[in-house]
């Protein structure tokens, strides 16, 4: 078989971390729009928001006051989807009804005592107090004899169901391995045995030297748009040195890592001009009790925006029921992540 014109013929590419295929279809980006058009909400504008259950000295749901804390602030969530204290439980009605008892914590992350801020918005020390604290959670949730796996993940946008501006994300420790995670450490450890290198690792090196799909990097992490992207511009942060987690980061390689976040939500933003939404969260090791030296910590965000700040791509019809499909191809979106600026366009107005 010859080669393909990946940018003008319609052609599948397989993701080696999940092993499904996507469809990308680049003669369809013409096609005219007359669906539905997002409201976006503007920025919040003031630092401090009486109403605003995150703010510090607010009281939330339940009635807890939050401390007036200066930097980052992390609590037990009011509405938590999964509790520490279930008994453990089963029902297994023959091989097709079959349910388990499920435990865990649920935390909420304020990145900022700021109303008004958003990653792209705080600087690099700002971020370096969010990388720490996500470290230290994912420690003292994964130490847990209990806890398997823990899921750090930042909904951003009223899009994605994010339920407030403040700066913040969430933190899932769970008993088991969610079904992303888990398909991930497959591939990781079934490519390790066959290679004995990582995975990522490999996928980096070609990335490096194809140069098509980098969107920006620093000297510990790079951002580009992979191969096999399902959503419009969504991106994938990876270490240059393997670490299975984000524990394993050295001091620099931590601030790189606030650096490099800082980088990537910068140009998301400045795409649109708009307080770009996504969602966006880390992969990282098991936290099993084993060390898991298969894995490559990373990040992946997902933006649902298409093709402007208030058209975004809706997963139906045939996503739903056969495979996703994407129409602009991997590499012009890293082109346009590239042709933007790298300072924030609310910065470049003020
Ligand atoms: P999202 O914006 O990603 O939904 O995260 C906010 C979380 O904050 C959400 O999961 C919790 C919600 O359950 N929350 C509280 O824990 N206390 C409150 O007073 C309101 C919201
Ligand atoms: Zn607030």
């Amino acid at each position: 078989m010859s080669a393909i014109d990946l940018a003008s013929r319609p052609h599948r590419r397989f993701n080696p971390l999940t092993r499904e295929w996507v469809l990308v279809s680049p003669q369809r980006t013409e096609r005219p729009w007359q669906g539905q058009v997002e409201n976006i909400a503007p920025e919040a504008q003031v630092r401090f928001d009486p109403n605003c259950y995150l703010c510090p000295g607010s009281v939330r749901a339940g009635g807890v006051r939050n401390p007036a804390y200066p930097t980052t602030f992390v609590f037990d969530n009011d509405f938590a989807a999964l509790k520490p204290e279930v008994p453990a439980q089963e029902v297994r009605e023959g091989e097709l009804l079959v349910a388990r008892s499920e435990t865990g914590r649920c935390r909420v992350v304020c990145y900022s005592p700021r109303h008004d801020l958003t990653m792209a918005r705080m600087s690099v020390s700002e971020l370096r107090a969010v990388v720490d604290t996500w470290i230290q959670e994912f420690a003292e949730l994964g130490n847990q004899p209990r806890v398997q796996s823990v899921q750090i993940f930042e909904n951003r946008g009223e899009m994605m169901g994010c339920s407030n501006p403040h700066p913040h994300g969430q933190i899932w420790a769970n008993e088991i391995l969610p079904n992303e995670l888990a398909k991930e450490l497959e591939s990781f450890g079934d490519y390790q045995q066959r290679h004995a290198t990582s995975l990522l690792g490999d996928y980096l090196a070609l990335e490096l030297e194809k140069q098509e799909r980098l969107v920006c990097g620093n000297g510990h992490f790079v951002a580009l748009v992979p191969y096999w992207a399902v959503w419009p511009f969504e991106t994938l942060l990876l270490s240059r040195r393997r670490v299975v987690s984000l524990e394993a980061l050295n001091d620099e390689e931590r601030t790189a890592l606030a650096d490099i976040l800082r980088q990537i939500t910068i140009r998301y933003d400045n795409l649109f001009q708009t307080s770009f939404p996504y969602t966006m969260g880390f992969h990282q090791r098991p936290t099993d009790g084993r060390e898991h030296p298969e894995f490559h910590l990373h990040a992946h965000f997902y933006p649902p925006l298409l093709r402007s700040a208030t058209v975004k791509k809706f997963m139906v019809g045939y996503e739903m029921l056969a495979m996703p499909q994407r129409d602009i191809t991997p590499e012009a979106a890293a082109a346009r992540l590239r042709s933007v600026p790298a300072t924030h366009y609310l910065e470049l107005i003020s």
